[in-house]
């Protein structure tokens, strides 16, 4: 397995809308697993591949204290929402950075497994928020879009000054 680099809010990559994977192979299950590596390590509990700058419809999420429960959607689609939550949320492309975000309390879930077959989840919580957080980073979205735009420009600055510093002393990073 290899640690992969994410992208940082404001990189347009991460805008780019991601492709459907037509047939599950041994390329995403290695992708799945590089993924995986590279959400624990950075304490994620979730992993879109559009972050890692792959544009195909693959996400990989952990919930679990013990990070010893991966889960994964290829193609996931919500099928159904229910209801209404607001949540702090954060995100590995935009470090350091923590906002409420109202998302669906409940929503279905369908996708494709790494074997390749079609199953269906159940969602609430927690998990309801994540799956609908990775699923916006396929479409090119990250959760700062549901801020005002005031706000949306004090993050970017703040993130743009972050990198321009991370350039010039990538020691102490
Ligand atoms: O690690 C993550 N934590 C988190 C917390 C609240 C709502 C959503 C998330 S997802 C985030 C990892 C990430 O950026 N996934 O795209
Ligand atoms: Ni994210």
């Amino acid at each position: 397995m290899s640690r992969l680099s994410i992208l940082e809010f404001p990189d347009p990559r991460l805008r780019r809308v991601a492709k459907p994977v037509e047939t599950v192979t041994d390329n995403e299950r290695k992708l799945a697993a590089d993924m995986l590596e590279t959400m624990y390590d950075a304490r994620g509990i979730g992993l879109a591949a559009t972050q890692v700058n792959q544009g195909v419809r693959l996400v990989v999420m952990d919930l679990s204290e013990a990070r010893n429960e991966p889960r994964f959607f290829i193609n996931p689609e919500i099928i159904s929402r229910e209801g209404s939550q607001t949540c702090e949320e954060g995100c590995l492309s935009v470090p350091g950075i923590y906002a409420e975000v109202k998302r669906a309390e409940k929503v279905t879930v369908r996708a494709l497994g790494l074997d390749g077959e079609p199953y269906e989840l159940e969602a609430d919580g927690l998990l309801a928020v994540c799956i609908q957080h990775e699923i916006d980073h396929l479409d090119g979205k990250v959760f700062v879009d549901y801020l005002s735009p005031l706000k949306r420009r004090m993050v970017e600055k703040r993130l743009r000054k972050q990198q321009r510093q991370d350039k010039a002393e990538p020691a102490r990073a």
